[in-house]
């Protein structure tokens, strides 16, 4: 028996792996606070990857784009990756080459890729795909507290909370074992739709306020002046602990009830009803997830509810809090050590100084070799091929073709890439139109570090070898760094050994893992960073102070403003979209997993009946849907408590049923993340003969 994590979300929850009669891996779910003994049914499933037919284990090569793969040796394949990159190089400089990372590569792996992208090839052009998912919530997170850790506090101190204020997070869905936490308080949850988890909040005595999509600013504006005109503001806490409530306040002070009802179509009473009720409590937490934060102004609205709850008092004391609900599995650990475009390991900044020079002493290189910072992941995506930008490309652990916004634009930039290199364990629609495919381990086949939502660093334990022919990341990383000339130990591939390095290159950074060890990690012990080498854990941050200098929190001044699109005679409906619990991002894992893609085979759009109705669809139809970037299809589920103005999409399919066909890529100004839960669409039957 071995005793790991699941390889999906940030819940991490825990399993034991047992071989069974044919060899085959078989999960039980294991007794750990994040999960305590729940599974979801992607949990439940996950082994079934591991021996998938569609498993790759072999290199895959194409010297045209035209021709089909063919199976190569790893010496040939890594040759010509690396006589490519060395050419192209030469010839237009280190930025012609990017990476592009992820959120599910573990610490040791998130690592060594940013220093490949600075040391080996020193590009500039590296990001990640977590970008598109909580960088709304740091970027914020900072700002406010002067530290990102998604949640600084255990998960498990929720259930002792009288009332949890959810924004845009369904975990009902997304993390259901997270839900034993949510039993006892009530909750308020705010979302467009009527999800599991505004369910289950009505269904405890809690509130489901269903806003308009992308005019979560204005309610969390409208919520602060509810609960200051009713006198529930902590005005002792707001004294002692913040900075800059008044000019905070400027803004929120038009926020009237009736005007916040008028832009986010909330009732009035339900606005006083919740501020009464999260400011009363005793204990409470207000969390954020994507669905408030994936917009262009992400940074702002997660800002707005941070004020909220510094007015209430809640951020840095026990019992009550703000966190943001990290998502992938490494979601926490892929933005701390590197792979972000404008950072270095321990969560420093590429344009600090110090940082660089500490580092570059680390590394035993000089600073001023160390690029500078590099483009966002949109950003990214959207200048390959172009003069100045990126010519080839390095992908781990990420489909953007799937995910990324506007996703028919991102397969032709790609499409316009002299070297694409892919490392993935299946053939993912990225993979697919690459120029060489790496065969990579899975979870259960190796060992690293991930650190979950509550900021805990936990170990991933191997059950099994990987297939004959197959490396892990890490040994791709060194194979390549070494044909490029760097010396071999500077990119280990014993996990154990980055994992030391990193606690060397974070001492002292914000995020300072010095104190993880293999030996803690098996003890048990519950290592929350920072935990130096000497130190103890940091389960819950901020209890004395803040992280910034003077250690008080700030307010910080937000406006609402309208989406980046609104409805128009043409686009008159809204789409947002989002996750069903069968599937898992892409969808390039979980598609391949036949009980999961039997229980969600395609892609569908939630609508009101009425919205159906109107536009001459029926329950189980194909409809088209259409937005100013392009069109998906999707089979119509009506749902009688949806919004008249919103439909629904999930993300997880590919091709002509991939959401992201309809996404908007206006960035927030700040995280640079997209707009993904706002585009203005029209939707009609769809006539196709395969689908009827
Ligand atoms: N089953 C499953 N679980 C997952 C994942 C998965 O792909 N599948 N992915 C993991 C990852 S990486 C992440 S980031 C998390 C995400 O976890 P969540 O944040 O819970 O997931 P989403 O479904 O993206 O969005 C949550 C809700 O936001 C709502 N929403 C849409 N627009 C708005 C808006 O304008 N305002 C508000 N307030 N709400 C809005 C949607 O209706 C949706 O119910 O899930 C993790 N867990
Ligand atoms: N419309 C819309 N789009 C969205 C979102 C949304 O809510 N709406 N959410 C966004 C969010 S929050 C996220 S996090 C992104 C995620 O979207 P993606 O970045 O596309 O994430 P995955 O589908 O998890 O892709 C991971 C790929 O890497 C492979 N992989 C997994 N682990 C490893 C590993 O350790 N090593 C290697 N080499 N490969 C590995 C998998 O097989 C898979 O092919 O999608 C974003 N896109
Ligand atoms: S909730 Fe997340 S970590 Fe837990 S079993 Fe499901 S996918 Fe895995
Ligand atoms: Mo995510």
């Amino acid at each position: 028996m071995t005793t790991t994590h699941c390889p999906y979300c940030a819940l991490q929850c825990a399993m034991h792996l047992d071989p069974g009669p044919t060899g085959e891996l078989t999960v039980r779910p294991a007794e750990f606070p994040t999960n305590r003994g729940g599974l979801c049914r992607k949990g439940w499933t996950s082994t079934e990857l591991l021996s998938s037919p569609q498993r790759l284990t072999r290199p895959l090569l194409r010297r045209n784009r035209t021709d089909d793969f063919t199976e190569v040796d790893w010496d040939t394949a890594l040759d010509h990756v690396a006589e490519r990159l060395t050419r192209l190089r030469a010839q237009r400089g280190p930025d012609a080459v990017a990476v592009f990372g992820s959120g599910a590569l573990t610490n040791e792996k998130s690592y060594l890729l940013g220093k490949f992208a600075r040391l080996a090839l020193g590009t500039s052009q590296i990001d990640y795909n977590g970008r598109f998912c909580m960088s709304s919530a740091a970027a914020a997170g900072t700002r406010a507290f002067g530290l990102d850790r998604g949640m600084p506090f255990p998960l498990a101190d929720l259930a002792g909370a009288e009332v949890v204020l959810l924004a845009g997070a369904n975990p009902a869905e997304t993390m259901p074992p997270m839900m034993g936490h949510l039993s006892a308080p009530r909750l308020i949850v705010v979302d467009p739709r009527h999800s599991a988890t505004a369910a289950q909040a009505l269904h405890n005595g809690g509130m489901h306020l269903a806003p308009r999509p992308g005019s979560d600013l204005a309610l969390a504006l409208g919520l602060l002046h509810a609960a200051h005109l009713e006198g529930l503001l902590d005005t002792t806490y707001i004294a002692e602990r913040t900075t800059g409530f008044e000019t905070a306040w400027r803004n929120a002070a038009a926020f009237w009830p009736q005007h916040t009802e008028h832009l986010t179509g909330v009732p009035a009473p339900q606005i006083r009803a919740a501020a009464r009720m999260l400011a009363k409590a005793r204990g409470a937490y207000v969390l954020t997830g994507r669905g408030t934060e994936q917009h262009a102004k992400g940074t702002d609205t997660v800002s707005a509810w941070i004020n909220l709850a510094l007015a209430l008092g809640l951020p840095g004391r026990q019992g009550s809090g703000y966190g943001c609900i990290t998502g992938q599995g490494n979601g926490q650990g892929g933005r701390e050590h590197g792979q972000k475009a404008d950072q270095l390991p321990g969560y420093r900044r590429i344009d600090d100084p110090t940082a660089r020079a500490e580092l570059a002493r680390v590394w035993g290189v000089a600073e001023r070799t160390l690029p500078g910072p590099g483009p966002s992941a949109t950003e990214l995506l959207d200048s390959l091929g172009e003069d100045t930008g990126p010519h080839a490309m390095l992908l781990l652990g990420a489909n953007p073709v799937v995910s990324a916004p506007d996703a028919t634009h991102v397969r032709d930039r790609m499409a316009r890439l002299e070297l694409l290199v892919v490392a993935d364990f299946v053939m993912s629609e990225s993979a697919a139109m690459a120029d060489v495919v790496l065969p990579t381990a899975q979870w259960a086949e190796e060992r690293g570090t991930m650190t979950n939502l509550e900021g805990r660093v936990l170990r991933r334990r191997a059950a099994t070898p990987p297939p004959a022919g197959v490396r892990t990341d890490l040994e791709v990383i060194n194979a390549l760094a070494t044909r490029l000339g760097q010396p071999d130990e500077r990119f280990p591939t014993d996990p154990d050994t980055v994992l030391a390095e990193i606690g060397t290159a974070t001492t002292g950074a914000p995020a300072d893992y010095s104190g993880v060890s293999p030996t803690r990690l098996d003890s048990g012990e519950a290592l929350h960073w920072p935990v130096a080498a000497t130190g103890t854990p940091t389960p819950r941050l901020f209890l004395d102070s803040f992280a910034h200098p003077d250690g008080r929190a700030r307010f910080v001044p937000v406006n609402h403003r309208p989406p980046a699109e609104d409805t128009t005679p043409e686009y008159p409906l809204l789409a947002t979209t989002g996750r069903v619990m069968g599937h898992y991002q892409s969808g390039a894992q979980t598609r391949r997993v036949a009980e999961l893609a039997r229980a969600e085979p395609q892609a569908h759009v939630e609508m009101h009946p009425d919205t159906a109705a109107r536009n001459g669809l029926v329950q189980g139809q194909w409809a088209r849907v259409t937005s100013r970037r392009g069109s998906t299809t999707a089979q119509v589920r009506l749902h009688p408590q949806a919004r008249l103005d919103t439909v629904f999409l999930p993300f997880h399919y590919d091709a002509d049923q991939a959401a992201n066909n309809l996404t908007n890529p206006a960035l927030d100004p700040t995280s640079r993340m997209p707009e993904f839960k706002v585009s203005a669409v029209r939707v009609e039957p769809h006539h196709d003969e395969r689908h009827s």
